[in-house]
């Protein structure tokens, strides 16, 4: 699939660990119907609920309603498993697996992010060629990540889009109220975990990421 930056307009990211136990499949299909943009598989860590077997089974299930759906399947920070279900994407942090090698591996076949949180890393990832997108943040403390860099904030934001040569996506504690003013920053959207996973009106959110 052809990265377009209208897919970062509202970005989903979630794992079994941000959700009630059982209710994964559930609300990611229900962020799907209700016309996210883009979807990140990110189940990972102690909370997960889901064996290394149950999550590729998990994975291949979310891929396949993705493409049903026509938005990009991105798979998190797990090239094997991103190239096992076929996903239309992979995601990095500056942490993963070098972004250099991702980009060699799969950067051909499929759609690369990079998080990017300061203005050395968006210089440095504008001179590597391959990447589609940076997610930048956090633009807010955030609760879905333990080990999440120091908070950026707006100004921050709008400083890596000043530098970036590259499309980017907000991330981090972002809500409903956050949403017009990051696209005023120049970043093509907002990717979120609570705000989707934990609402109780996920048609009305997500319709809001899309007006903003
Ligand atoms: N990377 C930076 S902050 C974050 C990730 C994966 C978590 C975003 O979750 P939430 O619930 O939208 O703050
Ligand atoms: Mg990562």
């Amino acid at each position: 699939m052809k990265f377009k930056p209208e897919m970062l307009k509202a970005y989903f990211v979630c794992g079994s660990q941000d959700v009630p136990e059982g209710q994964y499949e559930t609300i990611v299909n229900t962020a799907i119907k209700a016309g996210i943009t883009a979807f990140q598989f990110r189940d990972k860590g102690n909370d997960s609920t889901l064996s290394p077997i149950d999550r590729a089974a998990m994975a291949m299930k979310l891929r396949g309603r993705c493409a049903e759906a026509g938005i990009p399947f991105i798979v998190d920070d797990n090239v094997e498993l991103a190239k096992q279900v076929n996903a239309d994407g992979i995601h990095v942090g500056q942490s993963d697996e070098q972004i250099q090698q991702v980009v060699a591996e799969v950067g051909d076949q499929m759609i690369v992010g990079l998080s990017c949180s300061t203005a050395e890393e968006v210089k440095a990832a504008n001179a590597i060629d391959g990447i589609d997108y940076y997610g930048s943040g956090p633009i807010h403390p955030t609760g879905s990540k333990a080990d999440a860099d120091p908070v950026i904030g707006l100004d921050g934001l709008k400083q890596l889009v000043s530098l970036t040569e590259r499309p980017i996506v907000a991330i981090g504690g972002i809500t409903v109220d956050d949403l017009s003013d990051v696209i005023q920053t120049g970043a093509a959207g907002s990717a979120v975990i609570s705000m989707i996973a934990q609402s109780n009106d996920i048609p009305g959110v997500v319709k809001a990421m899309l007006r903003a």
